[in-house]
């Protein structure tokens, strides 16, 4: 069993070595089209929509990522991943970037060789179980079936909490977020566990979401962000500096409404460097000089695309909390457009 595992691991990391070479940002440009990894189906942050378009928080980077640079935010091919298929899916070049509620961990940097590009949701793990179980705590699972995917955080963080708490449980593994709630609501484990957004986003489709309680325990963080194969650091940028343009938008003021008024100059230094009518930024990344411009156009800046797509007037209803801005008390805070 350890064997296989490891065999496993290195396979990914082996992989991953031979595909950084090629260069994807130049593959994306010579392809004129973006391979985003994502999730099978997560409502808010990726799932198609009835006219079969992907929609959502993680789906709004890999659109604002071909924006800038393919110029067309609809250049994505999205290619559904789930816990266990994801990391391979980037490692073999099936992909060009995973944008999918993955948490950035040790082992996936450092073992698995990913490059985190930074956080896009602070997360944590919850329990949703039914009111009619009559638990209050997540102290109080003592022996229960827990649903919960493989190949995820999830799945050793409960292994740790359970151990910690010396409580017993019954794993009753799955593959989809789809097939959770499924089993779930048929009664086939006691709890489900994942990411606390997940299981908002989750209990929201519910027909009697009121039957559900989400248990006040958080036990792990979970930071959530956009990921590419190591050594790869020029396509690494254009990711890592995407997301950044769309929370350094936030915080600068610069918004979908008033985004092309900006773009014509303003008297903030930093604003016009962003949007590009000052500096040389796009070309120090190898694109031209309004690709934040694109990248921002698309959904809006952070703020924008969090409301639209989680925010509390959604029926996800997830309040900003850690994911407010630096200067709101929260923890987005984008590194200088100097
Ligand atoms: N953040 C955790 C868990 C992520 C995860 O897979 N969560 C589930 C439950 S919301 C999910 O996204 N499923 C998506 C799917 O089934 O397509 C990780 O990176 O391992």
């Amino acid at each position: 069993m350890k064997k296989s595992v490891l065999l496993g691991v290195a396979t990914i990391a082996g992989l991953a070595a031979g595909v950084a070479a090629a260069g994807t940002a130049d593959d994306v440009k010579a392809r004129g089209k973006l391979n985003c990894g994502v999730a099978t189906g997560v409502p808010g942050f990726a799932s198609p929509d009835a006219n079969g378009e992907w929609q959502g928080f993680d789906v709004a980077v890999c659109r604002a990522v071909a924006a800038a640079v393919l110029d067309d935010p609809s250049a994505v091919e999205f290619i559904p991943t789930t816990g266990k298929t994801r990391f391979t899916a980037l490692a073999s070049g099936e992909i060009d970037m995973l944008a999918r509620n993955t948490t950035w961990t040790f082992s996936r940097d450092v073992d698995l060789k990913f490059e985190f590009v930074g956080i896009n949701y602070y997360d944590g793990q919850g329990f949703m179980v039914p009111k009619a179980l009559g638990v209050s705590s997540a102290k109080e699972l003592d022996g229960a079936t827990v649903c919960i995917q493989t190949g995820t955080t999830t799945e050793l963080n409960l292994a740790d909490f359970f151990r910690i708490n010396n409580m017993s449980y019954e794993p009753v593994p799955i593959e989809t977020n789809a097939e959770a709630q499924q089993q779930y609501l048929a009664g086939a484990c006691d709890v489900y566990t994942t990411d606390a957004s997940g299981l908002a986003a989750t209990r929201a489709t519910f027909e009697n979401a009121g039957d559900h309680v989400i248990l006040p325990e958080i036990i792990s963080k979970e930071p959530l962000g956009p990921l590419v194969r190591h050594g790869d650091h020029e396509w690494g940028d254009v990711v890592r500096w995407t997301l950044n343009a769309l929370i350094a938008a936030e915080e600068l003021g610069v918004t979908s409404a008033n985004i092309d008024e900006m773009a014509a100059g303003t008297d903030n230094p930093e604003v016009n460097r962003l949007l590009g009518s000052e500096g040389t930024l796009g070309e120090m990344l190898g694109l031209d000089a309004t690709w934040a411009q694109r990248a921002i156009k698309v959904g809006g800046n952070y703020g924008e695309v969090f409301a639209k797509n989680i925010g509390e007037e959604t029926p996800i209803g997830l309040a900003r909390g850690l994911n407010a801005q630096w200067t709101d008390g929260g923890l987005m805070y984008a590194p200088p457009f100097r």
